[in-house]
C-alpha cells in the first residue's frame, strides 16, 4: 500500500491590504506549477458558509449593531465549520495555503479591547498551522492601496490596535520555526514572494523526516 505523505498546512496572515492574498496567491501557483506539489487555497472567514454569511454583512455593514464576543465566537464557528474538511485535505496529501486563520480571530478582537487569553480559547483544538507567514506592514503605509475603507474595520487608527496585538504572538513566536515575520515595508512584491518561498523551502526540507502528525491550537 502507498502511504500519502501528508499536506502542510501554510497561514498568512496580516493587516488587511497587506498583501497576504497577493503572497498567497503567488506561493500557491509555485508550489503547483514548479514543484508540482498538489495544492488548495482557501480563506478565512469562508464568506460562503452558514456562519459566513453573517460575517459578510457584519463585515460590510459598519452600522449592524452586535456583540464584539458574539461576533468573535461566529468568527470561530466559521473556521471549526471547515476542521473537518481541512484535516482530510491534509491527510489526503493536499497542501493547503490559508488567507486568514485563528490569529486574525484574536488580532482584530482583542484590538477592540478583548482579553487576549480568552480571545483564544473558541479556537482551541483546531488543526494548528505548520507555517505561519505574518506579512508585517506598517498601518500608514497601506492605507493608500486600493479599496481601503471599504469594509469595517479598516481605518489606520483601528489597524495600529491589530498591529499591536499581531505583535504580541511575533513575541511569542519569537524562536518557532513555525511562525515566519515578513518585513513588507520597503520591498516589493517578488522580494517578499522570493523570501517566503525560500523559508518555505527550508521548513520543508527541515521536516522531510516524518511531518505526519497534526498538532492542534
Ligand atoms: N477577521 C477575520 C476577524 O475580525 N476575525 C477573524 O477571525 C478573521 C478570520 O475579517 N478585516 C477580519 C479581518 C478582516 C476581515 O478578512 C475580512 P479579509 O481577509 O479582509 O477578507
Ligand atoms: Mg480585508
Amino acid at each position: 500500500m502507498q502511504v500519502v505523505k501528508r499536506g502542510l498546512f501554510i497561514v498568512f496572515e496580516g493587516l488587511d491590504r497587506s498583501g497576504k492574498s497577493t503572497q498567497s496567491k503567488m506561493l500557491a501557483s509555485y508550489l503547483e506549477n514548479e514543484l508540482q506539489v498538489p495544492v488548495k487555497s482557501i480563506c478565512f472567514p469562508n464568506r460562503e458558509s452558514v456562519s459566513g454569511k453573517t460575517l459578510n454583512q457584519y463585515l460590510q455593514n459598519r452600522d449592524m449593531k452586535y456583540p464584539d464576543e458574539a461576533i468573535h465566537l461566529i468568527f470561530a464557528a466559521n473556521r471549526w465549520e471547515m476542521r473537518d474538511q481541512i484535516l482530510s485535505d491534509l491527510k489526503s496529501g493536499i497542501t493547503l495555503i490559508c488567507d486568514r486563520y485563528a490569529f486574525s480571530g484574536v488580532a482584530y478582537s482583542a484590538a477592540k479591547g478583548l482579553d487576549f487569553e480568552w480571545c483564544k480559547n473558541p479556537d482551541r483544538g483546531l488543526v494548528k498551522p505548520d507555517l505561519t507567514f505574518f506579512i508585517d506592514a506598517n498601518a500608514e503605509t497601506i492605507k493608500s492601496r486600493s479599496d481601503y475603507g471599504s469594509e469595517r474595520y479598516e481605518r489606520v487608527e483601528f489597524q495600529k490596535k491589530v498591529s499591536e496585538s499581531y505583535g504580541k504572538f511575533k513575541q511569542e513566536a519569537e524562536a518557532d520555526e513555525h511562525w515566519v515575520t515578513v518585513q513588507a515595508d520597503g520591498k516589493s512584491i517578488e522580494e517578499m514572494h522570493s523570501e517566503i518561498l525560500d523559508k518555505f523551502i527550508k521548513y520543508r526540507e527541515s521536516q522531510s523526516e516524518g511531518c505526519d502528525d497534526l498538532d492542534k491550537l
